[in-house]
């Protein structure tokens, strides 16, 4: 049996060969939607490109590689992977998840599936031994988030997934704010991994699409039956461009790392700020669990800036230069972002100030770029 690679090898090799036709290294970009059959049925193992397409193949095989999983599947979004998880589930199910999580997530499954009858629990997942009075006999999946968006909770997979198992309940984990560098949660007993690949797997801020990653063949059988009936799949072009950006996945992620690091600490002893949320931290409730679970604490911190209301966090973030304001994380470049008003604008206020996502947090993604100048930005940007 082939001995699995390291990470920093399966970032460039895992599950690529080059391409039969004239062994170009990287995939080709099939940008073709059908394949010429002989005969009906007749054809070389592709039939139509929404069911299947060598570029999408190729970066499906690197999604499984880097999660150390057996089957990845690949969609439109992160958002239309986690719609593909939902569809797993029947009206009268129930989901329990983390009560900090991505506002678009947070509006998938309230405005969306809720109508259709799937009931939601969000509770505090930081105490993994809160987790059994909320299971039910209708508990079909527990949806992670960890760390969370944005306020950086850390839930301990491991422990979440011994009571799934026991219960028969399905653990998926979003692994957008760690990547597959920093955290791997089917090693931590979770059976479904999913990505915002738009974030860290894709690295460079132009692709929008999702990733999910199962070692169960049934389970992988049936997304993929989901994945070709909605038909939510990305085309060849940005599978190519993910693809790309998974192969210095491990790099980037280092640099991120040390970064978000110098700035959590630089933040934490300056006069004007009152709290700042990162894992790293020996304070950081869950510092203990992310140090098992996670091979460096990410690129993502939050911080509350002191005495701040709305406005004056607006005014910090407009009097940014090299932090862009905007959307979305994970890319090269550095963002910031004021989670109330923009990334979680979707959840209603009183819900999303009780896990602490009030009006004066702001949010940063810390790019690679050079970390003094990230400082003296923020620096300015904290006087002005
Ligand atoms: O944007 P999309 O690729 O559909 O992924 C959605 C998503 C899912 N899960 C997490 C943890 C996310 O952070 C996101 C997208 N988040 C942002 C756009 C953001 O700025 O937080």
């Amino acid at each position: 049996m082939k001995k699995a690679m390291q990470f920093n090898t399966a970032v460039i090799h895992g599950g690529q060969s080059p391409d039969p036709a004239y062994g170009a290294v990287m995939p080709p970009i099939y940008q073709t939607s059908t394949y010429a059959q002989s005969t009906p049925g007749g054809h070389k193992g592709f039939e139509y490109s929404r069911t299947h397409n060598p570029t999408r193949s190729a970066l499906e095989n690197a999604f499984a590689s880097i999660e150390g999983g057996a089957f990845g599947l690949a969609f439109a979004s992160g958002l239309a992977a986690m719609d593909a998880v939902m569809k797993l589930l029947q009206p009268g199910d129930e989901v329990i998840s983390t009560n900090d999580l991505y506002g678009g997530s947070y509006r998938l499954f309230t405005k969306i599936f809720e109508p259709f009858g799937i009931r939601f629990r969000f509770i505090d997942l930081q105490q993994a031994d809160q987790l059994e009075e909320h299971i039910s006999a209708a508990t079909r999946l527990i949806w992670v988030e960890t760390p969370t968006n944005p306020m950086m909770q850390v839930v301990d997979i491991a422990a979440i997934a011994r009571q799934a198992k026991a219960h028969n309940v399905l653990l998926a984990v979003d692994n957008t704010f760690a990547s597959s560098y920093v955290q791997n949660p089917l090693a931590l007993g979770a059976d479904i991994v999913m990505h915002s690949a738009t974030k860290y797997l894709a690295g460079h801020s132009d692709v929008v699409l999702g990733a999910l990653v199962v070692n169960d063949e049934e389970l992988d059988e049936r997304l993929r039956f989901i994945q070709n009936a909605s038909g939510a799949v990305p085309g060849p072009m940005d599978s190519f461009l993910t693809l790309r950006g998974i192969k210095t996945l491990h790099v980037r992620m280092q640099r991120h790392c040390e970064n978000a690091a110098a700035i959590a600490n630089y933040l934490a002893k300056h006069p004007a700020i009152e709290k700042v949320y990162w894992p790293g931290f020996e304070s950081h409730p869950n510092h203990e669990v992310a140090k098992t679970q996670m091979n460096g604490f990410g690129g993502m911190l939050s911080f509350i800036p002191k005495g701040a209301d709305y406005s004056k966090a607006i005014r910090i973030v407009e009097h940014l230069e090299l932090f862009t304001l905007a959307e979305s994380l994970g890319g090269v470049e550095s963002l910031a972002g004021h989670p109330a008003s923009m990334t979680h604008a979707s959840i209603p206020k009183e819900i999303r100030e009780k896990s602490g996502v009030v009006d004066s947090l702001i949010r940063l993604s810390v790019g690679i770029e050079d970390v003094r100048d990230l400082i003296q930005d923020l620096e300015q940007a904290l006087s002005a």
